[in-house]
């Protein structure tokens, strides 16, 4: 709905700068509520709030939404284009051996595509091209093959290449195996665990199960889960599957449905679950091994029966969805909650750059190129400060959400996000919810199904200034103060039940901040026995407690590649001084060392934050001899997984028991994990504890990887949805004797007023422009009809002139 009471502010002016130019003696009464004009015409009720002094002069408020700009060279990370997907496309269904069969045609003993994207080239030729005006890297396809055509289906990683901007080159396109990224060589092969878990196998073998008992799921909850339209109940389990000893192991578990649109059906848990043997492709061959209820195993669904029907059974109570799980105005509106909220607004419009094609942007002394991948969704590269890279790389590698539980579901689930991708379900932005309305917004795609997909609206970038300054200090004759404007770019990824929003901000000091947050439905559990892994959070329901850790690679090149971790401990020591009397004193000092070899880069922050880790670089010291370098430390929130060796797991997350890595740079180890990881647990295709080989690493290209989340124990307060405020974890990079001083004080939006006896002698603008502008205050809302969700291009046959409007979401 158009926003109702836009009305009541059009025509509403006031003067951006009139904090600066002359502040009007009380404030307050100037910004009474009442006493805003409520008329519709911009020149009526127009109201000055131009202070009691001089009349500024008022201009236009400047609407830019970016200043366009060409990147200094074409962004090797941004993605291939429509031309090059379809290209490449028609060509490996043109490749005989892959016995391709289109997505939509495709069943299950079918091979299909599953993703066609730009591979990052490496670093090598990348620095190259951007240093040494080498040549631009060859452009190749990453492809991931879907085989199903065989009785053991597996994915298979290839490369397509190389390719040209007019598409796969005539005669010298190649394909190969992918296999360099990958700890495990098997050509790029990994098996496909649940060929048949989208669709009818395993259906009809939960549909069966169901049905042996509809009797008892009508009794308890007054519903079937049989895959008819009447169904009121639903039946999905781990992931990932269990695969000890050669087995393939399902557990189930009943799910109310939801009566409405809401998503709650992870708050509707239902308390029985059922255990499958499912390994192979042949359902005849699969076996039910035994329903748990209520902390009781039953072997056979005849033990269960028989138990469930005899006097005494406990039959506990089914969740129902209500107002409680819907996110929607709830409860009695708070005291002046119908009063607009306070919004920011850009008076001089973007004050940034951008290369919108390139996807290169540019911030006061910051600058980098935008990469985008199905995987990891957004990712940062070649990250200049003042003109010299501080970052070659930085991006989401993997998120894990592992939980524990006295149930098999809850136990058996630990999430692997990058296995459904963070780039697919990256949706459109909310404008002036998710970001500030004033915000600029990038598209982003992603290839399925032979079409692109592309999220419009999806990267925001804006600028903010924080509701505490930079710096501030007073005297008896003077107050300094500087505002704190950074530059955020943004996405929210939503991976089923959850949002994860994540956000790369720079800041005037030099500093850069890493953060996520998330929000979303949470996956909950029966409350029964579950005592000791949540809180009772409603009726018959248990806030599941789980870790969210997610990985992030940080490819620091301070001043050049090669760097060296150094490590700055804090410590309590008692110690005599030539002028103490020989008496020991009680105090601390610093213990510096580094970090020599892999085999003593997997860290924790210390104790007390009393441990500082920077990346610095011996070869280049500031005018105090001291080594330049960025301080890397936790802002909120850094963690790390609580379960050692996950049963779940094995070695497919190797890289979350600790809270900062570092490896020596190789082109074969570019990510910290691989999309199908959750496939084979035991020998993932990257398993990241084989990085480590005591490689020496002291001034060298170095990469950290380093952990964020929460230890998530879901309260009350996670109902309806958990909250971005609590749900939130950051890290900071900020520079350590980097420069000879705070960079911020080269920022002109910094005063100085001179006072003494309540007199105002001075005030020092440095320059910042006085001028004033008209404000309507209508553009800081957005008319959200504008909203369209994904925009889809067809690549087999390629189709640019037809797109259509279609989102998929993870149910
Ligand atoms: C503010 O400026 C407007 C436009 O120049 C003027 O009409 C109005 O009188 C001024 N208000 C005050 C309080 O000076
Ligand atoms: C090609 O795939 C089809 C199924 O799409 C399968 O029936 C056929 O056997 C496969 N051919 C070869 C040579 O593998
Ligand atoms: C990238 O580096 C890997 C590992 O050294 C190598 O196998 C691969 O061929 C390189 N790719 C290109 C395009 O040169
Ligand atoms: C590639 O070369 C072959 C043989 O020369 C030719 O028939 C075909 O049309 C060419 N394809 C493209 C895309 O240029
Ligand atoms: C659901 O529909 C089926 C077939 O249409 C019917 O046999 C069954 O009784 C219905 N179940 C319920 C719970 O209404
Ligand atoms: C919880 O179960 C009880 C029966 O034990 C039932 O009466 C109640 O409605 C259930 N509560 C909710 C919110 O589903
Ligand atoms: C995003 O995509 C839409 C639809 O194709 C297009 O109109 C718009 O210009 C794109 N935005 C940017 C910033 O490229
Ligand atoms: C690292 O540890 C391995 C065994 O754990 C050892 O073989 C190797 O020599 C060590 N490397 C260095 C540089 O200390
Ligand atoms: C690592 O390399 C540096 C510089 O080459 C050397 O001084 C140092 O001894 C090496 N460290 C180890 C543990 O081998
Ligand atoms: C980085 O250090 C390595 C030795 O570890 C050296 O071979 C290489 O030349 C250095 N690279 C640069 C760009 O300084
Ligand atoms: C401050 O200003 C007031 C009124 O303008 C004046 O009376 C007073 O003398 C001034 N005080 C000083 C210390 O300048
Ligand atoms: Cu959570």
């Amino acid at each position: 709905m158009k926003f109702s009471s836009s009305l009541l502010f059009a025509g509403f002016v006031y003067y951006a700068d009139d904090v600066l130019s002359a502040p009007s003696p009380n404030p307050k009464t100037a910004w009474v509520r009442q006493s805003r004009p409520r008329k519709a015409a911009s020149s009526v009720g127009k109201r000055w709030l131009n202070g009691t002094t001089a009349q500024p002069v008022v201009g236009s408020c400047s609407d830019t939404y970016y200043t366009q700009v060409l990147a200094p060279k074409s962004n090797v990370w941004g993605g291939l284009t429509d031309v090059e997907a379809a290209s490449v496309t028609r060509w490996l269904f043109a490749q005989s051996e892959f016995n391709l069969t289109v997505s939509d045609e495709a069943g299950e003993w079918d091979n299909t595509i599953l993703l066609v994207e730009l591979m990052h080239p490496n670093k090598t030729d990348v620095l190259n091209y951007l240093d040494n005006a080498g040549p631009v890297p060859d452009r190749y396809a990453h492809v991931v093959l879907d085989h199903r055509a065989c009785e053991e289906p597996y994915y298979e990683d290839i490369l397509v290449g190389p390719i040209d901007p007019s598409g796969v080159k005539n005669g010298t396109t190649r394909w190969e195996p992918l296999e360099y990224p990958y700890t495990r060589k098997t050509a790029g092969r990994v098996r496909n665990l649940d060929a048949d878990a989208d669709d009818t196998l395993y259906s009809q073998w939960i549909y069966k199960i169901s049905a042996t008992i509809s009797d008892i799921t009508l009794d308890l909850w007054g519903g079937t889960a049989l895959g008819l339209d009447n169904d009121t109940l639903s039946i999905w389990g781990i992931d990932p599957l269990w695969q000890d000893d050669g087995r393939v192991v399902r557990w189930d578990t009943f799910w109310s449905n939801t009566v409405d649109n809401f998503d709650a059906q992870t708050l509707l848990p239902l308390g029985l679950y059922f255990r499958s043997d499912v390994t192979g492709r042949d359902p005849c061959q699969w076996k039910l091994e035994g329903w748990y209820y209520n902390g009781v195993f039953y072997e056979t669904t005849e033990a269960f029966r028989s138990a469930y029907y005899t006097p005494g059974f406990a039959k506990l109570g089914a969740n129902v969805e209500g107002n409680w799980a819907r996110t929607d105005q709830f409860g009695p509106v708070l005291p002046q909650d119908n009063a607009h909220p306070p919004a920011s607004i850009t008076p001089s419009g973007a004050r940034f750059a951008v290369d919108a094609e390139s996807k290169w942007i540019q911030w006061m002394d910051f600058s980098f190129y935008v990469g985008y991948q199905r995987d990891t969704g957004l990712s940062l590269w070649d990250i200049r400060y003042k003109g010299e890279r501080v970052l070659y790389e930085l991006g989401l590698q993997e998120a894990l959400a592992h939980y524990a539980g006295q149930d098999p579901i809850q136990s058996g689930t630990s999430y692997l996000d990058s296995y459904y991708g963070f780039g697919p379900y990256a949706f459109e932005l909310v404008k002036g919810y998710d970001c500030p309305a004033y915000a600029t917004y990038l598209n982003t795609s992603f290839y399925v199904s032979e079409t692109t997909h592309t999220h419009l609206n999806s990267l925001c970038l804006f600028e903010y200034t924080a509701d505490y300054p930079l710096q501030r200090h007073s005297t008896s004759d003077y107050v300094a103060v500087t505002k704190n404007t950074y530059f955020t770019i943004r996405s929210v990824s939503t991976v089923g039940n959850y949002d994860y929003m994540f956000s790369y901000s720079f800041y005037m000091d030099g500093s850069i901040n890493v953060e996520v947050r998330a929000s979303g439905y949470i996956q909950s559990a029966y409350f029964a026995n579950n005592e000791e892994y949540g809180y009772k959070i409603h009726d018959n329901l248990s806030g599941s407690m789980h870790d969210h850790v997610l990985n992030f690679k940080a490819d620091f090149d301070i001043k050049g590649i090669n760097n060296t971790v150094a490590v700055v401990n804090q410590v309590s020591v008692s110690t005599t001084y030539p002028w103490s009397n020989g008496k020991a004193r009680n105090t601390m000092k610093l213990e510096k060392s580094y970090i020599e070899t892999e085999n003593q880069s997997r860290l924790f922050w210390g104790a007390n934050s009393a441990t500082q880790y920077s990346v610095i670089n011996k070869d280049a010291v500031n005018k105090y001899g001291e080594y330049r370098g960025y301080r890397i430390s936790p802002s909120l929130g850094a963690i790390h997984l609580t379960v050692e060796d996950s049963s779940n797991l094995v070695n497919a997350a190797r890289w979350a028991n600790h809270d900062i890595q570092v490896t020596k740079h190789h082109d074969t180890e570019p990510r910290a994990a691989h999309a199908y990881n959750n496939q084979d647990v035991h020998n993932p295709p990257i398993n990241f504890d084989a990085f480590f080989n005591g490689e020496n690493l002291t001034q060298t290209d170095l990469v950290l990887w380093l952990n964020l989340g929460m230890h998530h124990i879901p309260h009350t307060g996670d109902l309806p949805n958990t909250v971005f405020s609590t749900a939130h974890a950051g890290l900071s990079f900020s520079p350590l004797n980097y420069l000879d001083g705070d960079p911020s004080r080269q920022t002109v939006n910094q005063v100085r007023i001179d006072y003494g006896g309540g007199n105002v002698s001075a005030i020092k603008t440095f320059g910042q422009d006085e001028g004033s502008c008209a404000v309507e205050y209508t553009p800081v809302e957005v008319d959200l009809w504008d909203y369209k969700g994904d925009v889809v291009v067809r690549k087999f046959p390629f189709d640019p002139n037809d797109p259509y409007y279609e989102t998929d979401a993870i149910v």
